[in-house]
């Protein structure tokens, strides 16, 4: 496949719309500003290094989810983050507004909130409060600062929240459509992230390194780890094409120990594998574990229990970087106390095990990692074959046929024709494959695991096993066993 990087041309042939579409745009017109703001960021902020440095001392940082409507008040909120909540890596959760490019209605979410005295919205608008806006947050706290969001249309909110300092952005022209959108067409995702992309590959290009970071998870329900794998290779591919060099690919926690090792240790693998057959080398490539994304019991003293096997789980993994849940986590958006206690939980489960290997080489993780490689090469090569010249045009014909398949996306180009469910073990399986290209000898194994589950339980896998399994976690148990 040979390199599709947009040409700097095209790319300022976009630009002038995309800076158009709300009035703080005009603030970034000249991208070089960006880069010369950067230079005077001190080196201990910026999130590349710090995930870099990660690896290097084979550390896992802690990093929560946070944003509110005002900036005082989200300066507040980061900064008990970082001291009461040891925090190592801050984020600016973006509200649902921004993320559907409604700045007109977050404006009167902003005036709103002020006029309330609390956040009206569920995350900081750092579009409509511009450059200067996200320069006043990322100067006011002492770690590195990264935007979280879920945006299919994320060029603007790039523009902005890289010239205002932020040194890590999220999401991917799959994970943040499919998972966040219904209607999206996913040729015209991929092509805004690979504005995004680009954007990040000309602060590289001039020396600036940028943290990028494609959306793990994707929807956290039962999402069998070689289709995240695979969603999360795809991404990194068309961030390096565009020139990104630091990059970190995620997995959500699936719930079953063995599976969740091998699925961090094959991911790390199987990117450096597809990435360096791809040709690209040089790039800087890390972990990160989401603590358990699916639903959470309310009682707090049990959500700390599913926060404190997830931070196990991201020690044992040794990834670089963990994304912490609250005890509020069923209830919604946690107050600041709240995020900084699952901080806090998680920190000393990490620092109890900071100095422990956890032998992962046994024949149940190698088996489940034999198991990934095959399945995501089954995916790759098929999206690869029908992609030819062009890796866009490759997921486009995937997703429309069927060959990449997110289980219970609301998009309306997935086929939505995945079905998992866990076996005895609780090992998330496969129940219906779709279209995917998995061939017999992989779903013999997967229908082998299931009818263990089925015998056991006494009755046969259907959607009701699905169902029971979606709500197990919240109501205490990781399997959903019958009575
Ligand atoms: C896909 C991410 C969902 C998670 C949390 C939710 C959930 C969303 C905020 C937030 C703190 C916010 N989340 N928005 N957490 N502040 N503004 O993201 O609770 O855990």
């Amino acid at each position: 496949m040979k390199s599709q990087r947009m040409p700097w041309k095209d790319f300022l042939a976009q630009r002038q719309a995309v800076l158009d579409s709300w009035p703080t745009g005009k603030d970034v017109a000249d991208v070089d500003d960006g880069l010369r703001y950067h230079r005077g960021i001190p080196e201990v902020k910026n999130f590349a290094k710090a995930m870099a440095k990660a690896k290097a001392s084979g550390r896992t940082l802690i990093q929560p989810r946070a944003g509110v409507a005002l900036i005082d008040d989200h300066i507040r909120l980061l900064r008990y983050l970082e001291t009461e909540g040891t925090a190592d890596l801050l984020p600016t959760t973006i509200d649902a507004y921004t993320r559907q490019n409604r700045y007109e209605e977050a404006a009167r979410g902003i005036e709103r909130s002020r006029a309330a005295g609390t956040s009206l919205l569920n995350g900081f608008p750092a579009v409509n409060h511009g450059r200067d806006g996200c320069r006043r947050v990322t100067e006011a706290v002492t770690k590195p600062t990264q935007v979280r969001h879920g945006t299919p249309d994320a060029r603007l909110l790039a523009e902005i929240s890289l010239a205002g300092g932020f040194t890590s952005y999220e999401g991917g022209g799959i994970s943040y459509n499919i998972p966040y959108a219904k209607k999206v067409e996913v040729g015209r995702c991929l092509r805004d992230w690979q504005y995004v992309d680009r954007l990040t590959g000309y602060y590289e290009d001039n020396g600036i390194s940028i943290n990028r970071e494609p959306f793990g998870p994707l929807t956290g329900t039962l999402v069998p780890p070689f289709i995240s794998h695979t969603v999360a290779i795809l991404e990194g591919l068309l961030a390096l094409e565009q020139g990104v060099k630091s990059l970190t690919l995620g997995y959500g926690q699936g719930g079953n120990v063995l599976q969740d090792l091998a699925a961090l240790a094959s991911l790390r693998e199987l990117a450096d594998e597809y990435f360096r057959a791809a040709g690209f080398s040089g790039y800087d490539l890390t972990l990160v574990f989401h603590q358990w994304m699916g639903g959470f019991p309310e009682d707090e003293a049990k959500a700390f229990s599913v926060i404190s096997t997830g931070a196990f789980v991201a020690a044992a993994g040794r990834v670089e970087k963990t994304i912490v849940k609250s005890p509020h986590e069923a209830m919604g958006i946690p107050t600041k106390e709240a995020n900084a206690a699952g901080l806090k939980a998680t920190r000393q489960v990490l620092s109890m095990m900071a100095d422990q290997q956890i032998c992962t080489d046994n024949a149940v993780v190698r088996r489940e990692m034999d198991l990934i490689r095959r399945e995501v090469g089954a995916l790759m090569g098929a999206v690869l074959e029908a992609a030819g010249e062009d890796l866009v045009q490759g997921i486009v014909r995937a997703f429309a046929g069927g060959l990449l398949d997110v289980p219970f996306a609301p998009s309306v180009f997935n086929k939505g024709k995945v079905l998992p469910v866990r076996d005895n073990e609780g090992y998330i399986r496969l129940f219906a494959k779709g279209n995917l290209p998995l061939g017999d000898d992989i779903m013999s194994f997967h229908k082998e695991r299931l009818q263990e589950r089925s015998k056991t339980e006494g009755r046969p896998v259907t959607f009701q096993m699905v169902t029971d399994d979606i709500y197990a976690i919240s109501k205490g148990k990781l399997i959903g066993r019958p009575k």
